[in-house]
Formats: structure tokens, sequence, C-alpha cells
């Protein structure tokens, strides 16, 4: 079933040099395609909207310093079963735990400093899309 979903290659993949990397390991898979992608620093604001519902957890404010630290790269991409295949390529959110392969088990050791965001369902995807990508719902 074709669906999309939203990336976001997160501050420190900028950092390290690893946009290039991880663009391309979604780019090899047969038959997904980026339709959107665009570098830009995230305001409070979209990001209390986008992890809304870590509100109160300890990790949340560091993320949120985090996730400003530097630009980020967001992008749409549309094909046959991405919400689980990118989120499958990003492995587990604990870098440490992530297996072998997988972009956060490549270059990951931090749980927050873990690369990249991937939305979780295609309902989570289309909000995704509609908070950063208004134009595209
Ligand atoms: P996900 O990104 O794998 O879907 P979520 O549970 O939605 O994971 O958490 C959002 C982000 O918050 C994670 O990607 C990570 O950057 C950060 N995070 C989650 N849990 C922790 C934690 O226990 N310590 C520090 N940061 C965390």
């Amino acid at each position: 079933m074709t669906e999309r979903t939203l990336v976001l290659l997160k501050p420190d993949a900028h950092r390290r040099g690893l946009i290039g990397e991880i663009i391309g390991r979604i780019e090899r898979k047969a038959g997904w395609e980026i339709t959107a992608l665009e570098l830009r620093t995230l305001d409070a604001g979209t990001l209390e909207q986008h992890y809304g519902e870590h509100r109160g957890k300890p990790f949340y404010e560091p993320l949120m310093g985090f996730m400003q630290s530097g630009p980020v790269v967001a992008l749409i991409v549309e094909g046959e079963r991405v919400v689980e295949g990118v989120r499958r390529l990003a492995g587990p959110t604990d870098p440490i735990a992530a297996a072998p392969g997988s972009i956060r088990g490549d270059f990951g050791t931090i749980v927050r400093e873990n690369l990249i965001h991937a939305s979780d369902s295609p309902e989570s995807a289309e909000r995704e899309v509609a908070l950063f990508f208004p134009g595209r719902v």
C-alpha cells in the first residue's frame, strides 16, 4: 500500500555530516520517493506540537533543547509500506539496543541524540506532514 511518512534528520545528524548517508539509505530502497525536503531550524512551538505526548517526562526539556541546537532536515517520503520501513531502517529509540545495519545502530550511542525521527503510524504521518509541510496536506 502506498503511503507517506514524515522524517526528521536531527541536529546531531547535521553536525556530524551524516545527512547524505542517511538520505542515501532511504533513497536506495526500491520504489520509495522523497517528495519534500527542507533544511530548517525548528522553533519551540513546532516542537511542542510534535513532541506534545512526551511533555512532563524527564527527557522532554533536554529533548526540546537538543532539537533546537542546530538545523534539522525534514522530509516527506512516499512509497510501499514506508511508515514501517523507515522505522525499521532507523532502528529502536536506544541506539545501543539498535541492531548494526540500522541508522541508529550504526551511528548512535546516546538515546536523545539518535539521529532520526520517523512517524510511527500512517495517522501520525498525516498529523506530522500537516505540521511540517502544511502546503502538502
Ligand atoms: P522514537 O523517536 O523512537 O519514536 P519516542 O519514544 O517517540 O521515540 O521519543 C522521542 C525522542 O525522545 C527519541 O527519539 C529520543 O530522541 C528522545 N528520548 C526518548 N526517550 C528518551 C530517554 O529515555 N532519554 C533521553 N531521550 C529520550
